[in-house]
């Protein structure tokens, strides 16, 4: 009995320790799981969300498309921000590595306040490295640099921007004196059919600054 009775005194004496002994285990695993469920929370909001397509774009394979960004001179912030036109058709050509002629495209591509931008359809050829060529009315055929562009129709190929040079007035892809002899007419006469066109800075006036626009891109193409 006396043997018994010591050991609820013992009891009795280290029954607060126990109790205190649990409670700050307690305390411990309810910290340490609160800080599991913030980390958990923490990491999900680090998780970078699902990419969404980018506007306009519906992903077919059937039809490779390009993101295409053109930067008519005098147009833009380095001269009229506000052309009469804007939007401008432009066209995509695609070429193999042998110079033939792979795609061709056209859209009507909107002004952004600096570039002319859209998409532009291809249509169906096989995914691979192509040479890319663009063009608007009145310009010469610009590559889009550098030269070798991977197309696929898996993405939206987003093209790097491309200068356009203006003066190919008679539209056949060369700049040269019957080209230069039709626009100074049409600056001189102010009535001839390419008055859409020596407006090159598309501000509704035909004056120096056309003129001016078109000698530069004769400099551009004899400096190339
Ligand atoms: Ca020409
Ligand atoms: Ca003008």
């Amino acid at each position: 009995m006396e043997k018994n009775s010591d050991a609820w005194k013992k009891a009795y004496t280290y029954f607060p320790y126990f109790t205190f002994g649990l409670l700050v285990v307690s305390v411990f695993i309810f910290l340490t799981s609160a800080q599991q469920q913030q980390q958990t929370k923490s990491n999900a909001q680090n998780v970078a969300p699902t990419p969404t397509s980018p506007p306009g774009y519906t992903q077919n394979p059937l039809d490779t498309q390009v993101q295409v960004s053109v930067k008519l001179p005098g147009i833009g912030s380095d001269g009229n921000e506000h052309p009469k036109n804007t939007s401008r058709n432009v066209t995509v050509t695609i070429y193999g590595s042998d110079n033939t002629q792979i795609a061709q495209g056209t859209n009507s591509l909107q002004f952004d306040g600096e570039v002319f931008s859209g998409i532009v359809h291809l249509g169906e050829f096989p995914n691979g490295t192509y040479t890319i060529k663009v063009s608007t009315d009145g310009t010469l055929q610009s590559v889009v640099l550098p030269q070798a562009q991977v197309l696929t129709n898996t993405k939206l190929n987003v093209l790097p921007v491309v200068g356009l040079i203006y003066g190919d007035v008679k539209q056949d892809n060369a700049l040269n004196t019957a080209d230069y002899t039709t626009a100074v007419n049409c600056f001189q006469t102010k009535t001839c059919d390419n008055l859409n066109i020596v407006d090159f800075n598309d501000d509704g006036k035909i004056d120096s600054t056309d003129y001016n626009l078109l000698l530069q891109s004769f400099e551009n193409v004899q400096g190339q």
